[in-house]
């Protein structure tokens, strides 16, 4: 979703080759071998395999809406953002999903650990309407797609919640024209043999 996004609002073309997770391509894993999608690959032939790298990588082609931010000191708060939303949060977001799979503990106490970064985000949303102000930055696109996965985990229980800034801004770029661009579903590439022109063409 990141990379789609990043993509998208970068105005920049790709040939968007849909996978199975469960049967990755030959040609995927010979690119990248570590197996996790998404995965970019230039025409020069380099790769960029990390999400937050392509995300990047596009904006810094084009960016329209300096979404990357032009300030020093704003760059590095949201670089900050991201990098706890990815090495934090990102963690125990993944075991509350799969409680199941990590008996230690409850998928509550999971929960409430990741709670310390939802309760960080709904602070700053009280202040503004997005992450960086009150204009969309690329902290708000690099982490809202991984608070949609908190949010499902147990629905009811995060609509009851108190996070009421949070749930709006979520709310906000899920019914966003480009979070319902990149959630299209594309035929996988194994089946169709085709790929797909994603980007540039599509209007946001
Ligand atoms: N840090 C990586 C994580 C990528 C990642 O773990 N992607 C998952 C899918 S969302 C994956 O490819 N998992 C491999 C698998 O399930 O076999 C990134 O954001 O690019």
């Amino acid at each position: 979703m990141r990379a789609r996004l990043g993509i998208l609002l970068s105005k920049q073309q790709v040939s968007l080759r849909e996978i199975v997770l469960k049967h990755k391509p030959e040609a995927m894993l010979a690119a990248s071998p570590k197996g996790t999608v998404p995965v970019l690959i230039l025409p020069d032939a380099s790769v960029i395999e990390e999400s937050i790298e392509i995300m990047c990588w596009a904006l810094m082609q084009y960016d329209p809406l300096n979404l990357l931010l032009s300030e020093a000191p704003q760059q590095e708060i949201a670089q900050a953002l991201i990098h706890t939303n990815d090495h934090s949060f990102k963690p125990w977001l993944d075991k509350y999903k799969y409680a199941d799979r990590h008996p230690g503990h409850s998928e509550q106490y999971y929960r409430q650990q990741a709670e310390v970064f939802i309760a960080q985000l709904e602070s700053i949303l009280t202040k503004h309407s997005q992450l960086m102000g009150d204009k969309v930055s690329i902290a708000d696109y690099a982490i809202f797609p991984f608070i949609r996965q908190f949010a499902s985990v147990d629905k009811a229980w995060f609509d009851a919640s108190h996070y009421t800034h949070l749930k709006k801004w979520l709310k906000f770029h899920i019914e966003s024209d480009a979070f319902t661009q990149i959630m299209k579903k594309y035929p996988t590439w194994l089946e169709s043999g085709e790929s797909f022109e994603f980007g540039a063409n599509i209007a946001v």
